[in-house]
């Protein structure tokens, strides 16, 4: 029955997809003689956690019961009190927690807390469901880093576009769906100026339901030579966009990207490129906690070769173009022995229809 719960309580973590940002996803159930009274979840950033959500939506006695949570109750006083003193307060009798609070604020004490106070914790019911939700948040909270997924989609032959530049489209409406689901997730979104150049993207989240959320866009144009009429230029309290650039910008040029309501950061060179490592820092500095790679080819490589790539997700479409000169999604200069290659772990392979998706993580020792 604990599986079950606590199944109850992601599946609930889950319906603040997008919303809760750089803070994690959070469900809870509360269980009194075999039937749930309470359930709740973090919807907002800032707003009440998923633990008080619980107590809210029940009007029965919570006396005695049992909690089910994916994250070890809060100690700490933040935007809202400490969870424990309300789950002691309550008297709960026994907590169920998936994983730890990798947050140092917490990391262990909330536990402690409630075991001191006599309530018994079970700790590890599907941690591993539990960490792959809060993935984003366990990077984020323990380095100040932002989690980067690459995101990449290409035919069969491994090519992302058509000799003559066409790309529309690669992969079914199915995939292309599951692409705005990320934008809504994720707190940004990544291109490099020749994306920009080639394709002139929007970048934003097209999806039916209104309340879905656009990602930051964010374009890393070294040299500043983003035309003033891009579509990405255009900003409104939905949709802001920071141009990653170096000193190598004319300042008049920045100014007037300024103007428009697009903000700028100076960023270093590093191989006459924007140094990627010092962005992704900059970046979670303005809490940004993810950051979606849509490439293009250049930028993709030197994002794995800087190491800031976390995850990859490939959408492979069963189509076939071939021509030597079209463009795989990741380019660059390459790693010139397989012994050097960057490895991949934690494969999980689906399907939407035909179209077939490989995620997985980045080795890094
Ligand atoms: C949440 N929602 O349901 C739980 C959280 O910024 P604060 O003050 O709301 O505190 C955020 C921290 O609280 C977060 O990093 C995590 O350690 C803990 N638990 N946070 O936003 C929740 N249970
Ligand atoms: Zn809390």
């Amino acid at each position: 029955m604990d599986y079950l719960y606590m199944t109850r309580a992601l599946d609930l973590a889950k319906l603040g997809i997008g919303y809760t940002n750089p803070n994690p996803l959070v469900g809870a159930v509360i269980v009194k003689d075999g039937r749930i009274i309470g359930e709740g979840y973090h919807k907002k950033y800032g707003d009440a956690h998923a633990e008080v959500n619980a107590f809210n939506n029940t009007k029965e006695d919570v006396a005695g019961a049992t909690m089910y949570v994916t994250l070890e109750p809060c100690s700490h006083f933040g935007k809202t009190p400490p969870c424990v003193n309300t789950i002691i307060k309550k008297g709960i009798k026994k907590v169920v927690v998936a994983m730890e609070d990798p947050n140092p604020l917490v990391a262990g004490k909330g536990i402690n807390i409630l075991r001191q106070h006599g309530i018994e914790v079970a700790i590890g019911v599907l941690e591993n469901e539990a960490k792959k939700l809060n993935e984003v948040f366990i990077k984020f909270i323990t380095t100040g880093l932002p989690f980067c997924v690459l995101k990449t989609a290409m035919t069969l032959d491994g090519k992302i576009a058509a000799y003559t530049g066409d790309s529309r489209w690669i992969t079914n409406e199915e995939s292309r769906h599951y692409v705005h689901e990320l934008r809504h997730r994720f707190t940004s979104i990544m291109v490099g100026i020749g994306t920009v150049l080639a394709d002139d993207p929007l970048l934003t989240t097209r999806l039916d339901s209104i309340d879905k959320k656009n990602p930051i866009r964010i374009v890393v144009d070294t040299r500043g030579n983003i035309p003033l009429d891009a579509k990405v230029l255009q900003c409104d309290n939905n949709t802001k966009t920071i141009i990653a650039t170096t000193e190598a910008t004319n300042r008049e040029k920045l100014k007037y990207i300024e103007e428009l309501g697009v903000e700028f950061i100076i960023v270093p060179l590093k191989n006459n490129k924007v140094d990627l490592s010092y962005l992704m820092k900059s970046l979670g500095e303005r809490k940004i906690d993810s950051v979606l790679l849509e490439g293009g080819s250049t930028l993709n490589y030197t994002a794995l070769a800087e190491g800031i790539v976390d995850k990859v997700i490939s959408f492979i479409g069963p189509k076939i173009i071939g021509g030597s000169s079209a463009k795989s999604p990741v380019g660059g200069r390459g790693i010139p022995y397989m012994k050097d290659a960057i490895f991949l772990k934690n494969i999980d392979v689906f399907k939407f229809k035909d179209d077939v998706i490989i995620e997985a993580y980045i080795k890094k020792e």
